[in-house]
């Protein structure tokens, strides 16, 4: 059966498109061997305050246990409780070029940012090549701002397996149907992200209500005046659209005015975010079952990462 991995970095408040772009799949597709990741690791690479780093993996394993993960069949683990992952990561870059690495775009846009640019920035898709192959993953949903990192990480399986044998299961990236891509609010020509600067566009999945209401009903439109779905021409009015039709299941009935519109998302984010709201503040009043989890997740996926390893050193010329 294939084994998937989904991959969530602790960087701040996981808002609605992790919800229908990640979670919800991840959810949906607990039939199989899954693993949910929290890349603590790869939030170290951009500037960083440690206590925010570390709330934030707990809550980000709170949010995902409240949207529905069940951890008795999705390993839920936070990659630096998994050493293994590291010590992949340094046999990993010794098969990867530096120009493979420098050419990510990822890396041209945050460290064309300004300030000091950290070598982990550098190396991080080779950690997410190593998050991804020491678990012998086969399936990993990415979302299009991932996928040139997922091709490295197939690239690196492929030339390790033909430089010194077959060692790595090749991961293929996968787009799970019910994956809508969720744009900013305030901003529908780019997606809703933790780290845009204003949180003008984005729905918190722990926002209150009344804060939920406020950001929808500024949500940009157009001056057309129809509701229709045309990612081009109305991409505000259609993000709204797929919004909707992400948090009701249906599709849109007719719908006159954009304030309409507006009410009918207001209520069918608020009708999915309550359960998850009632949910974590549930899982919060016992943080240390959160952690009993994340120790669960990881003695779970330990023995077979524990293998890898050992397969990836014999194979590249290291005692054991
Ligand atoms: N807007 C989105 N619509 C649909 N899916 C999304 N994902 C992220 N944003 C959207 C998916 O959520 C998963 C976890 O994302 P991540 O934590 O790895 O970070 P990211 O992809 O870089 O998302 P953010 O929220 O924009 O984070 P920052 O701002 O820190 O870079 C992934 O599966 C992603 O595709």
């Amino acid at each position: 059966m294939t084994r998937r991995l989904t991959g969530f970095q602790p960087t701040g408040n996981l808002h609605l498109g992790n919800l229908i772009g990640a979670m919800r799949p991840l959810v949906a597709a607990q039939d199989r061997p899954s693993i949910a990741m929290i890349a603590d690791l790869h939030a170290l690479t951009m500037e960083h305050d440690p206590e925010t780093v570390r709330a934030n993996t707990l809550t980000v394993a709170t949010v995902l246990l409240a949207a529905g993960v069940d951890p008795q069949r999705t390993a839920i683990i936070a990659n630096s409780q998994v050493p293994e992952h590291t010590e992949l990561h340094y046999l990993l870059e010794c098969v990867t070029g530096y120009g493979e690495a420098a050419r990510m775009i990822q890396f041209k846009e945050k460290s064309g940012a300004g300030g000091t640019v950290r070598l982990s920035l550098l190396t991080y898709p080779v950690l997410m090549a190593a998050d991804i192959l020491v678990h012998d993953v086969d399936q990993v949903p990415v979302g299009e701002d991932q996928s040139q990192h997922l091709e490295l990480a197939r690239t690196i399986a492929t030339r390790f397996n033909a430089r010194y044998g077959a060692t790595f299961v090749v991961p293929e990236g996968i787009r799970p149907e019910s994956a809508a891509r969720i744009m900013d609010l305030a901003d529908p020509a780019r997606k809703m992200s933790k780290s845009a600067p204003s949180p003008a566009g984005r729905i918190g999945l722990l926002d209150p209500p009344e804060t939920i209401r406020k950001v929808i009903s500024r949500a940009v439109t157009d001056t057309a005046g129809v509701v229709r779905h045309d990612r081009e021409g109305q991409p505000g009015v259609t993000n709204l659209l797929e919004i909707l039709r992400a948090c009701s299941g249906r599709e849109p009935g007719e719908l006159t005015s954009y304030g309409a519109l507006k009410r009918e998302v207001t209520d069918a984010v608020e009708a999915v975010l309550a359960p998850i709201r009632a949910r974590y503040a549930e899982l919060s009043e016992d943080p240390s079952h959160v952690r009993e989890v994340l120790a669960k997740g990881k003695a779970s996926v330990q023995p077979r990462a524990t293998e890898t390893v050992r397969r990836t050193r014999a194979a590249i010329g290291l005692l054991d």
